[in-house]
């Protein structure tokens, strides 16, 4: 029994030298040191021996087993580390070919609208600031001296999550907001861009859109104070030579209120196809603070005043890249996007 476990040993060490496979150095394990395997073979018919020659033969054939086993170990890795060479030999690599390139993102016109005119009123001594999407009826209307008549109010044009709970339709919410917080100190000098929402939905109205509004409250706000901060955003936005124009309007929260047109860049104010033959395109509301407005704010109307505006920035991107529809810019079309 010691010789067959002897030549066992021998054998499985000459098959192992000449294995150059991993293939095959798992069959030679299977057959030397497998359940079935000339080993286990080996150690069945150890039931025959003497009790003394057991453990001798025991002891033996572990030893024999143990061995083996780091062989085939050390065998795999020699195999695996060859392997590994001739793999790394067979691989070419041409530095010179041309790296992979990856598509680069860009902003999207309404942020880059939106970004540029941050700049611009933060140079006019303005502050950013900023509120919730979803508004109480309160500081959307109420405090907005909108009524709780007011058609602006109507369910067909704003999106209402309960009775007390709506999209905010415009972003004056943040405005009375910050009012609310900075009272009675002033000068109150912000913009407040940002998404609002109204139920409407075709070429030209998306139910989701994007809005700057300005304020600015100090003692003696006139309406000249108003021309002046409105006149240097347009001549930064849209070009040195553009003039401005001021008509009268209505909103609810402003009064006087006042339509602010700039002149058109393609004819330069004397009339073409693009501004509809008046030289003029409309680019903002605006107004003089109502006192009810300064009044739910905390500001006291005998002692200080205002000036507020409100622009839809889909509407001065498309006038400052001449983008003829506005369902362009929520399409994600790439071709589009690329663009900017
Ligand atoms: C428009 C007109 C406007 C305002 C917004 C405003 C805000 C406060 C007080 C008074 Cl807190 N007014 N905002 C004023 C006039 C016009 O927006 O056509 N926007 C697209």
């Amino acid at each position: 029994m010691k010789e067959q476990l002897e030549k066992i040993k021998l054998e499985a060490k000459c098959s192992l030298e000449k294995a150059t496979s991993l293939e095959e150095i798992n069959e030679l394990k299977v057959r030397f040191l497998g359940k079935k395997g000339e080993l286990t073979q080996v150690l069945r018919g150890m039931g025959q021996l003497s009790p003394e020659e057991r453990p001798l033969i025991g002891q033996l054939a572990n030893e024999v087993r143990d061995e083996l086993n780091s062989l085939f170990q050390e065998r795999v890795a020699a195999i695996k580390k060859i392997e590994q060479e001739q793999k790394l030999q067979a691989e070419t690599i041409d530095i010179t070919l041309p790296g992979k390139t990856f598509a680069r993102g860009s902003n999207h016109p309404l942020t880059l609208v939106i970004e540029e005119a941050k700049q611009i009123f933060i140079g006019l001594g303005f502050e950013i600031a900023e509120g919730p999407e979803i508004e109480t009826d309160y500081y959307n209307f109420e405090a907005l001296n909108l009524p709780k008549d007011h058609p602006a109010r109507d369910m067909q044009d704003t999106f209402y999550i309960s009775p007390d709970i709506v999209l905010r339709t415009h972003t004056s919410p943040v405005q009375v907001r910050t009012m609310e917080r900075l009272k009675p100190a002033v000068p109150v000098k912000i913009i407040c861009p940002g998404k609002v929402y109204r139920k409407d939905d075709d070429a030209t109205h998306s139910p989701m859109f994007h809005q700057i509004e300005g304020l600015v409250i100090d003692k003696g706000i006139r309406m000249s104070d108003l021309k002046g901060i409105l006149l240097a955003f347009v001549q930064q936005m849209f070009g040195p030579d553009r003039r401005i124009r001021i008509r009268p309007s209505y909103f609810p929260f402003t009064e006087p209120s006042a339509e602010v047109d700039v002149s058109c860049g393609i004819c330069g104010g004397s009339g073409c196809k693009s501004c509809g033959n008046t030289g003029w395109l409309e680019i903002l509301g605006s107004g003089m603070v109502h006192p009810n407005v300064l009044r739910y704010g905390g500001y006291d109307p005998t002692q200080v005043t205002g000036f507020a505006f409100g622009m839809g920035v889909e509407r001065i991107a498309m006038l400052k890249y001449g983008i003829n529809d506005m369902r362009l810019f929520f399409e994600n079309d790439i071709r589009f996007l690329q663009q900017f």
